[in-house]
């Protein structure tokens, strides 16, 4: 045991934060898919099993989805637009559901109207023959987040193994290095498997074992490729399999890549990607890699370090500490929050897909919901905590799939709704359909990509990059509200004049109608940063005024007769819906058109809604309410949910459980975790604005508030002690504490520190 707590030190040491504080561990291999521990790149990942005698790397590339390239469009919707419009303002709901799912929905593979899935690529599976059968004296799996290294120790007879591996953004490649505490104790095989189509395995050294294939039912080739050095002993190839022998040490190494280019093309040559990656790797040793990997990973995950206090339950396999969660436990509150930011890093990188419902990783060749992108709510969630986090960068391969995805929903703007700008629904997969898919009782939802133009704006708000607005944002909002100046309606039923949005879904609650709240929040939110960024460009006055003007009209949020926000424009919510969605409290959050302070009426209308709802729902469900409490700011409520999240939704590997495995509910609870700590989207930097009982003291460092700013706050006995902030440019900004504000006008780079007597 000794040896195994002077490693764990060792692995440690020189890192920002205490032994053990980000560190998940396990003292038995996984037996399950959930238990392995996810380590990546962005792109390319692996879940890592840490088993004695076998162990099994079972490995993602993010661009192998089923399918190819394909046009969802259904040509001609458009003709039927009026009249599913006309049935639903005359009450008939299953004939404008009939009429549209036969006219309006995409046109996909064989006339289905689904979209197509995420897969997985293979296995690499290394065989100790030697350990079948033993049962070590000692056993440890550790994934550190600190490093990004996932390693297992274990002692058997009388000699300890070590094993790491590691996915490294700056390589490109997956590395495992096999170690012992004694010479030549190194014997094995490794191979690789996958479960597409046309695999072969072939050799072109003793050294190196090639995989090939296609994606079943798709048209995607890949190739993996494995590499073996070996220190002392021998590595032989036959049979599928490299054998190495009597090695003091030995160092695998995988690439892999596809034939993907992008959503149009897939003719790319997976083997001279591969073959590339691994000649620039030649001459470097695996200390080199490995530093490489941990400075490059810690260059993004050290900007930010939160410190709520020690458990003693950090002494238990991180599992164990999940059903019993409390406020005792305040040390899983950091790791948690971390993890989001960790997977962040490990899935979303500059150059890879945004992160899936999976984020990168996935076993299964029919994954849940496809495990692409939902964007009524999954999507949006994955990147909540990604500038206040300050992991802008891994935000990146969101705004390039909506570039994509403004040229796909162009064509259904105007195929399906004869509008400008462009639209995308409740789904997209890597071959960026933005057409409705599956059903139009919640396919039909014109909103998706509306809201994520909200983080091209929230880019542009954390990070101040004028050239980011002006060539990247501005371009994809401005069109995206395009969109909604030529579709939105006014409502015949009434006569306020109320503009609307349709025919569309609260999503997945309550099947088609015209007017849901949330679609109003999105477009009055989309319309308002397009015209704070045209003023800021100084671009676009006329469509300045004319959204200005529509926005006024948009249908307002209403109070029913319960007292509720009403998820509709009638007053027809039924107080007993536990559905998981919440989406009319999108104002709440992430929007920010509801709020105690500045639309009291409206935040206990939420409060009455979230009372109906509840305190259960999916994993995401949970998370998202961790955000909604704290927005209310009501820091106990909030923990409460994190507390029922960490309680019933979380698997052993600290994964979100939907269930089944989805991680948009780790991002959430990232979010939720800093929304406690730190608001500012009402232009003003709240300090602690929701901050629970169970978390009386602390400090945090380096989360991002909007208006360009990096603030620091530490806290004891549920006071405010003090606060770093430091501005990016030239600029004033408001702080808060509880009710007090103070102005402060900055220089770029200035930092200012507030003493928490000078704010209460
Ligand atoms: C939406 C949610 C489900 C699930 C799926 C991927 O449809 O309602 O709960 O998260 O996306």
């Amino acid at each position: 045991m000794k040896t195994l707590i002077t490693i764990a030190l060792v692995m440690t040491v020189g890192a920002a934060v205490p032994a053990n504080e980000l560190l998940l561990w396990s003292d038995t291999p996984a037996a399950e898919w959930v238990e392995a521990y996810p380590i990546g790149n962005g792109a390319f990942g692996a879940m890592v099993f840490g088993g004695v005698d076998q162990e099994r790397i079972q490995f993602n590339h993010d661009t192998l989805f089923n399918g190819q390239p394909h046009d969802y469009v259904h040509k001609g919707a458009v003709e039927h637009l009026p009249a599913i419009r006309k049935l639903l303002f005359e009450g008939r709901q299953d004939e404008a559901h009939a009429l549209a799912n036969q006219e309006f929905m995409s046109v996909g593979h064989e006339g289905s109207n689904r979209q197509r899935a995420y897969q997985p690529f293979g296995d690499l599976l290394l065989s100790f023959d030697a350990f079948k059968e033993k049962t070590p004296d000692t056993y440890r799996r550790e994934l550190d987040i600190d490093n990004a290294i996932t390693s297992v120790t274990f002692e058997l007879d009388g000699t300890t193994f070590h094993r790491e591996v590691f996915a490294s953004f700056p390589d490109n490649v997956i590395v495992v290095r096999l170690s012992a505490n004694r010479p030549g104790a190194i014997n094995g095989t490794a191979t690789l498997s996958s479960p597409h189509d046309r695999i072969n395995l072939t050799s072109e050294s003793d050294e190196l074992l090639r995989m090939t294939g296609q994606v079943k039912n798709g048209v995607t080739s890949f190739e993996a490729r494995l590499q073996a050095r070996v220190e002392g002993g021998t590595v032989t190839a036959h049979d599928g399999k490299l054998t190495i022998a009597g090695a003091n040490e030995a160092t695998l190494i995988l690439a892999g890549a596809s034939s993907f280019v992008n959503y149009k093309d897939v003719s790319g040559d997976p083997v001279e990607k591969n073959r590339k990656t691994m000649a620039r790797l030649s001459e470097k040793s695996f200390e080199e890699m490995k530093g490489k990997h941990v400075e490059d990973h810690r260059a993004l995950f050290q900007r930010v370090s939160l410190d709520v206090g020690t458990s003693d339950q950090a002494k238990q396999p991180t599992a164990n500490r999940l059903k019993g969660f409390d406020a005792g436990d305040p040390q899983l509150v950091a790791l948690f929050f971390q993890y989001g930011r960790y997977l962040m890093i490990a899935c979303s990188r500059p150059g890879s897909q945004p992160a899936n419902l999976q984020g990168l990783w996935n076993e299964s060749t029919e994954p849940q919901w496809d495990s692409k992108y939902t964007c009524n709510i999954n999507t949006e969630m994955n990147y909540w905590p990604a500038e206040v986090t300050n992991l802008a960068e891994c935000h990146e391969p969101l705004f390039t799939a909506l570039q994509d995805l403004s040229e796909t929903g162009a064509h259904v703007a105007t195929e399906h709704y004869g509008a400008r700008g462009w639209v995308v629904h409740h789904n997209f997969d890597l071959w960026r359909g933005a057409a409705p898919i599956n059903h139009a009782n919640h396919g039909i939802w014109p909103t998706g990509g509306a809201w994520m133009c909200q983080h091209l704006w929230w880019h542009y708000e954390f990070g101040q990059d004028r050239d980011f607005l002006e060539n990247t944002a501005y371009p994809l909002m401005k069109d995206a509200a395009l969109f909604f100046v030529d579709s939105l309606v006014e409502d015949p039923r009434s006569d306020k004049g109320w503009l609307i949005s349709g025919p569309s879904n609260s999503p997945e609650n309550g099947g088609l109608v015209m007017g849901p709240t949330m679609d109003h929040q999105i477009i009055r939110n989309l319309f308002a940063n397009v015209i704070e960024a045209s003023q800021i460009l100084g671009r676009d006055e006329a469509l300045r005024a004319q959204l200005a003007d529509m926005r006024k009209r948009i249908a307002p949020n209403q109070i029913g007769k319960q007292g509720q926000l009403q998820e509709w424009l009638e007053d027809k919510d039924d107080p007993n819906n536990k559905h998981r969605h919440v989406s009319h409290l999108w104002g709440l959050h992430p929007g920010n058109e509801i709020h105690p302070q500045q639309t009291p009426e409206l935040a206990q209308a939420a409060k009455v809604t979230l009372a109906h709802r509840g305190d259960g729902g999916t994993g995401w469900s949970k998370a998202w309410k961790i955000n909604f409490w704290a927005r209310l700011l009501d820091g106990d409520h909030s923990f409460k949910m994190l507390q029922e999240a960490l309680q019933g939704n979380t698997y052993p590997n600290l994964f979100d459980a939907h269930p089944p495995f989805q991680i948009d509910g780790n991002f959430g609870a990232t979010s939720g975790i800093t929304e406690m700590l730190l608001q500012s989207h009402l232009g003003e930097i709240a300090l602690l604005p929701a901050l629970p009982a169970a978390l009386p003291t602390g400090s945090v460092t380096g989360l991002r508030a909007r208006g360009g700013f990096e603030v620091d706050i530490t806290w004891k006995d549920g006071k405010l002690l003090s606060a770093t902030i430091q501005s990016l440019t030239e600029t004033e900004c408001v702080v808060r504490y509880g009710d007090t504000q103070r102005v402060l006008k900055m220089t770029p780079g200035e930092k200012v520190i507030l003493r928490g007597e000078e704010l209460r």
